[in-house]
């Protein structure tokens, strides 16, 4: 008994317990360079235990189902975030702890999914839209979203695994909005994206760059971050925006309800939100920032990157995903079909 008491006192003066401050975060893969959160543990102490997933629809059936426990922060799409507050999923953030927020692009704040970003602190934003392999696909014979289901391409397209970017293709090809719920509409864009079935060779949204860097895929339906870094590993990749528009979205740091370590994370969301550290992700993974003060950090080279900051058209004829409450069921389950080959 006195024994237990000794090691008890000891341990609460000992840096074991000061090693068990942490923080859970819940993030899409490939999304925070590594040495950037260990900077963060260096300098205050709190572990970052990470786990990842690969869509808004995994993270949020995750959190859904443990009532937003277990996670400090999570990083849902602008339209996750509009649905994970109508679901009463996440807690209010406190800006008063946020001395960094200042930086971020008026323009990225206050927007319609979460007035006064009371639940949501935007992190990174960017586009899907078509990266190919130039050394065998010319760039400039791509212009619209039509021209992937030319035969030419077959079993040479990777699709993301994601249920709205992809039907946003479908949708555009049909000339209707990506934001539609009308069954009938959405049914067509799924005939439509059945007929891309023979040039799709793979279905992928943890790290779809793999198979471009490889050579398996010379085309890649994916985010713009993922052209950046394969642009690391291989000569010669382009980025394309179809004439049609794009799908754009913004990502955003929100803390489920039930998290146990809310004062972590807003220190985590406030180091991330440092200057130095969004021009350090960006470097790494080349997605764009709502982090103005960010800017003059970069490189001129980076600064002028059109796959990381999308020129002004593409930003005005791209578009948001929408939460579409009770259509989502009928997307999913076309979705389901097509991935199965029906
Ligand atoms: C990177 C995930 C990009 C986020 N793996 C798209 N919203």
């Amino acid at each position: 008994m006195k024994k237990g008491l000794v090691l008890s006192l000891l341990l609460s003066f000992s840096p074991l317990v000061w090693a068990a401050e942490k923080v859970v975060l819940y993030n899409w893969s490939d999304y925070i360079p590594d040495s950037l959160l260990a900077d963060f543990t260096k300098e205050t102490g709190i572990q970052v235990e990470v786990s990842t997933y690969d869509s808004n629809e995994t993270m949020f059936a995750r959190l859904n189902l443990l009532g937003g426990k277990g996670y400090d922060l999570a990083v849902p799409s602008s339209f996750f975030v509009e649905k994970m507050i109508k679901q009463h999923l996440l807690q209010p953030i406190d800006k008063n702890k946020l001395t960094q927020f200042k930086n971020l692009d008026p323009k990225m704040t206050n927007m319609s999914f979460d007035p006064d970003n009371q639940y949501s602190v935007p992190y990174l934003w960017g586009t899907t839209a078509i990266a190919v392999n130039a050394d065998e696909v010319d760039p400039k014979s791509i212009k619209h979203w039509q021209d992937l289901w030319d035969p030419k391409y077959k079993k040479q397209i990777l699709l993301l695994d994601d249920v709205r970017d992809i039907f946003f293709m479908g949708l555009k090809v049909k000339g209707f909005s990506d934001n539609t719920t009308d069954p009938k509409e959405i049914e067509q864009a799924y005939l439509a994206l059945k007929e891309l079935m023979p040039n799709v060779q793979t279905f992928l949204s943890d790290s779809p760059k793999g198979p471009l860097i490889q050579g398996d895929v010379n085309i890649a339906v994916m985010w713009n971050g993922e052209a950046y870094m394969a642009a690391k590993e291989m000569d010669n990749v382009a980025y394309i925006y179809p004439d049609e528009g794009v799908t754009l979205w913004v990502d955003n740091f929100v803390i489920p309800k039930q998290a146990a370590n809310v004062e972590n994370a807003h220190k985590l969301i406030d180091f991330i939100l440092r200057p130095s550290s969004a021009a350090t992700i960006l470097k790494e993974i080349g997605y764009s920032t709502p982090n103005l003060a960010a800017i003059p950090l970069l490189s001129a080279e980076m600064a002028k990157d059109t796959s990381i900051f999308p020129p002004d058209p593409v930003v005005k004829n791209g578009s948001l995903h929408s939460d579409l409450g009770e259509s989502n069921a009928l997307y999913e389950s076309y979705w389901q079909k097509l991935k199965a080959g029906l």
